[in-house]
């Protein structure tokens, strides 16, 4: 965007000081929709900051703005902000803060209400758009909220909103700031504050016993396995992991987000889950937020678990996931029994427990012939397990519609030499099983709070914190969660930020389809009415016309394993050398 000369050079007005402590609290973005709540500061960001640092990303829809600003938080490692406009903006933005909620992700979301001095309302729109107060419309899944009283409070408010947000385990928080705050002319020079001396508070160290627990578990263990989610927000974290498992060859088992552990590493066992646990007599989980949904067979139609891991094993529980809990959304899954609950950041607790075992080690402690038997035993069924998935990928290749192995493949040997990220979307698994992920960098993509129009946002702010990295960011979109926020792509071509559109078009939202197939069979119904209120092919959507329109560049729909290929490196090209949004539809099978 133009920058434009600011007309002011201090801060003269409320908004002007609120804009003033986003600059000194690093925030480079704002995502908004713009709305008379915080007309005030939207002109202090232009006219007081000149549209720098922070800048602004105009969104259409405020649930775009916050699952932008998530996306971006997970990949840049520091939160940016979203300002949504009073109560309607909130309410819009609601779904994107319950998924950064959910994410442990960083969101700095703003909003204004007001006036509260209701003598200073406009007749009805004023009233209707306040709220009192304002936060608790999200306060059951934020870490904070608060609705600061005068410009001094404002300031406090942003650096201690900041300061959880960004302190483990992480999430949104969300202050909003009365309009007569924003619009107060200072009348004596405003004495700003160092956020500086206001630092964040440190991470959280585990229970030194505890760790010492578990380190002596593992090293007797005959059969253990190391179940991870999510150790990719830290680097400490899967450096910490990757040391530790190669000193005793555990198989580590990733689930949920994408990264946490070289994919193609020996003792990469994620394809391997039900046959280790079945046999395992110690499991250690590392930030996994439901051990049910890893640790159990479900069974749709009768909803019922049933236990994968085998009677008597020990599992250890080492998260923050203690922390989060709160009594609205029953987000923290089934009470699952455990051996030992250690409440730790794994950024300090798997390097503790690498130098633990380590050390260990070094005292004769664990028996080199077992570990070297394991290590043998579990580099050949990892070596088993990707050729066999890319098997599948060659014997598929001449189906139609597309199947997504076939697709994982291509886009693998189009992309594999440029430095890539993955800003949203797994091919069901297909990305994990054929791709050479090695750094936390390139697994952005996120469940959170699973729900829909999520996607593309979030690649777009993952894309942005890679924009100045020249990264090939790779949004892996399916046609459904596409449909509910599909202007977020005006925003990326608006705002200049390179992105790469894979479409996975199954023409349904395909993972209802499975539902609705289950309820025919289970009633004894006509399975083939499963379809009826799920495809989305009667009209096919033009989905390349569609990005067109938004002015990014597009091609396809594509159906034959043979176009993809150059499809993606035209796209590639697009995308890398002129810096363009480029989406490429895919007609594939439903899953
Ligand atoms: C906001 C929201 N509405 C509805 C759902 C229910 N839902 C879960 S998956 C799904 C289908 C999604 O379709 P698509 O994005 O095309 O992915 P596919 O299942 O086809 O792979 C739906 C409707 C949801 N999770 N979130
Ligand atoms: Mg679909």
């Amino acid at each position: 965007m133009a920058a434009i000369v600011p007309s002011a050079t201090k801060p003269e007005w409320g908004s002007d000081v609120i804009v003033e402590v986003l600059r000194r609290l690093g925030i480079d973005y704002v995502a908004l929709n713009p709305g008379a709540s915080f007309r005030g500061v939207h002109d202090s960001l232009v006219n007081y900051a000149g549209n720098q640092r922070p800048e602004m990303i105009v969104c259409s829809h405020e649930e775009i703005a916050v699952a932008i600003a998530h996306g971006y938080g997970r990949a840049a490692g520091k939160p940016m902000a979203a300002f949504v406009h009073d109560i309607v903006g909130l309410l819009h933005a609601s779904m994107a803060i319950f998924n950064a909620w959910l994410a442990r992700d960083p969101v700095l979301v703003l909003g204004g209400t007001g006036p509260v001095d209701a003598d200073h309302r406009r007749p009805w729109i004023d009233w209707i758009h306040t709220a009192n107060v304002q936060g608790t419309a999200v306060r059951d899944f934020v870490k904070w909220d608060d609705q600061p009283g005068s410009v001094a409070a404002a300031v406090e408010s942003l650096i201690r909103g900041y300061n959880l947000a960004v302190s483990e385990p992480q999430g949104p928080v969300y202050v909003c700031f009365d309009t007569d705050v924003q619009e107060q002319k200072l009348d004596v020079p405003f004495e700003l504050p160092d956020p500086s001396r206001f630092p964040a508070p440190t991470r959280l160290n585990a229970d030194p016993q505890a760790l010492d627990a578990v380190a002596g578990m593992l090293l007797e263990a005959q059969r253990p396995v190391i179940l991870a989610n999510s150790l990719g927000r830290s680097q400490a974290s899967t450096d910490g992991l990757l040391r530790l498992a190669e000193s005793l060859a555990l198989p580590v088992v990733t689930g949920g987000d994408l990264y946490s552990f070289p994919s193609r590493h020996a003792l990469y066992a994620t394809e391997s889950k039900n046959e280790l646990l079945a046999e395992a007599d110690v499991v250690v989980a590392f930030d996994v937020y439901d051990l049910e949904q890893l640790l159990t067979r479900q069974n749709w139609a009768t909803r019922t678990n049933e236990d994968i891991l085998a009677p008597g094993a020990k599992l250890v529980d080492v998260s923050l996931r203690h922390l989060t809990t709160k009594s609205w959304a029953d987000d923290h899954g089934a009470y699952y029994p455990t051996a030992l609950s250690v409440a730790a950041d794994t950024a300090l607790a798997l390097p503790a427990l690498a130098d633990l075992v380590d050390a260990r080690r070094r005292e004769g402690k664990g028996s080199p012939d077992e570990i070297e038997a394991r290590r043998a035993r579990l580099t050949a069924m990892s070596t088993t397990k990707l050729a066999e998935a890319q098997a599948t990928a060659r014997d598929k290749a001449g189906q139609h519609p597309l199947h997504l192995a076939t697709i994982a493949q291509e886009l693998w040997e189009a992309v594999k030499d440029t430095d890539w990220a993955i800003g949203n979307g797994d091919l069901r698994g297909w990305l994990e099983r054929l791709w050479d992920f090695t750094s936390p960098h390139q697994g952005q993509d996120t469940r959170g709070g699973a729900g829909l129009g999520q996607g593309l946002p979030h690649a777009i702010g993952v894309a942005l914190a890679n924009r100045d990295k020249g990264r090939l960011t790779i949004d892996i979109q399916s046609d459904g969660d596409l449909l509910f926020t599909p202007s977020a792509i005006w925003t990326a071509v608006h705002h200049r930020i390179p992105l790469l559109i894979v479409m996975y078009n199954n023409r349904s939202y395909g993972n209802d389809l499975g539902h609705q197939g289950m309820m025919a069979r289970v009633r004894g119904r006509p399975e083939q009415n499963r379809t009826i209120g799920i495809d989305i092919n009667d009209p096919v959507v033009d989905f390349v016309g569609m990005a067109r329109s938004f002015g990014a560049w597009a091609e396809g729909p594509i159906e034959r394993a043979e176009d993809l290929r150059p499809a993606f490196e035209r796209a590639k090209r697009e995308v890398l050398e002129n810096g363009r949004v480029a989406l490429v539809d895919l007609y594939t099978q439903v899953t």
